[in-house]
């Protein structure tokens, strides 16, 4: 490349990468502005719905920066129905990698950001590695050091994958005592981690239980599994530990690779046991029937159950994690959380894992679609609406919906970004170049 050429890339990338370039600026806040007078016609305060949208904290999932590796030595084995494919170059391979490359995929997404740890991120001193049923907050000491001064919560989950004692795929529901009480004690390790981390930070962190446990084939007995999986969670939940430092949280699930004919955690059975428990049901978008969708699920569980975890993923045939993109699906989980009123019991998380791309791209992908979708939740005039149902003028409803479709959204989007201190539009892509060819590309 000539001299002049990389010049001129490189100040193209850095005005356009910062949203700073004068005439941008005043492009977008004109925009802005006339945007603004058309939410207005609809009662709908702009300003008021951007701020919302930025404090309305997103956990970002740690594990897509290395494809759910980890910290165990495991290079990118994985198992438990746990599968990320691709090969794109630069995934993080340690402790300081991946968090600078969250730091760098956070300047990217604008507003209140949280960080997702996997049990499988410990980073304990020493030569020994102590067993997963033996960790404690000091082996996640860097993160919560890490945590403090970035100024960025943690949330956590126990791993029941990707080990020898999950092998014969039972961990929790295994029927062999010595393997569940392995796991017992992997669960009841990880919510002292996780109080550990709320206490550092002053919030609860959200611990959510996920497990593989099924069967490939059909099944000659269902409920003892399940028995004993409600055994294990009782157990593993008995520790009592101050709620101001964490949110205990169980994931359902309807088949996952290995488990096609039978999960023993689905959808009945956390729901069940998160309603009896009075703890939060995650609802993961990705973990349903190909045309079932988690908004009207949103609704009917917060009357049963202390609140709801969302992981945004995207199903895609036989694959349940796909970044997820600003889709019908993820629109209308947003606009039903709103609705509710229960914003403050509903915590929104993104879980999936792409190996195929560029890992920080991934990350801001999801994160700027669901903040975007977070967004419109925002604007929308549900008063209206709510009138239009009250008074039995239902096309007046549909009329309405169909017009706010066509909104000038994206101006109020892009001034979210500036005010959120991110790059408006499709600026960021070229800031993710620099970061890979400078960083990403070197690692080997
Ligand atoms: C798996 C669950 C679970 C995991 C993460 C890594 O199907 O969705 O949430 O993806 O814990
Ligand atoms: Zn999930």
């Amino acid at each position: 490349m000539s001299k002049t050429g990389s010049v001129t890339k490189t100040a193209s990338r850095s005005a356009r990468g910062s949203g700073r370039d004068e005439g941008r600026v005043s492009r977008i806040t004109d925009a802005y502005e006339k945007a603004k007078d058309a939410y207005a016609a609809f009662g709908v305060d702009t300003g008021k719905a951007v701020k919302a949208a930025l404090d309305l904290p997103v956990s970002v999932q740690c594990w897509q920066g290395d494809d759910v590796t980890g910290f165990e030595g495991a290079d990118g084995i994985t198992g438990g129905g746990i599968l990320a494919t691709g090969n794109y170059p630069g995934r993080a391979r340690n402790g300081d990698e991946l968090r600078a490359d969250a730091e760098f995929a956070f300047s990217l997404i604008p507003g209140k950001k949280r960080f997702n740890l996997h049990m499988l991120y410990a980073e304990p001193e020493g030569k020994a590695r102590p067993g997963r049923d033996e960790l404690e907050p000091e082996h996640f000491k860097k993160w919560m050091d890490w945590s403090k001064k970035k100024k960025i919560p943690l949330d956590f989950n126990p791993s029941f994958f990707s080990h020898p004692l999950a092998a014969r795929g039972y961990t929790l529901a295994s029927a062999d005592s010595a393997v569940r009480k392995f796991w017992i004690r992997h669960g009841a390790a990880s919510r002292r981690i996780a109080s550990a981390f709320g206490e550092n930070q002053g919030s609860p962190a959200v611990n959510d239980i996920w497990i593989p446990d099924g069967s490939k084939d059909m099944p000659a007995d269902r409920l003892s599994p399940r028995k004993r999986l409600r055994d294990a969670l009782d157990e593993i939940l008995s520790g009592s530990l101050p709620p101001k430092t964490i949110t205990d949280a169980v994931e359902c699930k309807l088949f996952g690779i290995g488990s096609e004919a039978y999960v023993v955690g689905s959808h009945e059975f956390y729901m069940g046991y998160a309603a009896a428990k009075r703890i939060k049901l995650c609802l993961d978008t990705g973990h349903f029937h190909p045309t079932e969708t988690i908004a009207d699920k949103i609704s009917a569980m917060l009357l049963f159950v202390s609140g709801l975890l969302i992981h945004f993923s995207r199903g895609l045939r036989w694959d349940s994690d796909h970044v997820a993109v600003f889709s019908d699906e993820m629109r209308d989980a947003c606009r039903e959380a709103r609705r509710t009123g229960a914003l403050d019991r509903i915590d929104f998380s993104l879980d999936y894992f792409d190996a195929s791309i560029n890992r920080i791209a991934a990350w801001a992908i999801g994160a700027r679609s669901l903040r975007k979708a977070l967004l419109e939740a925002m604007l929308e005039p549900t008063a209206l609406l709510v009138d239009a149902e009250k008074k039995e003028k239902y096309h007046r409803r549909l009329a309405l919906m169909e017009e706010l479709k066509t909104m000038p959204f994206g101006a109020v989007w892009d001034k979210l970004c500036l005010d959120g201190g991110v790059p408006p539009g499709a600026d960021w892509l070229d800031l993710v170049d620099g970061y890979e060819e400078s960083v990403l590309l070197k690692r080997k």
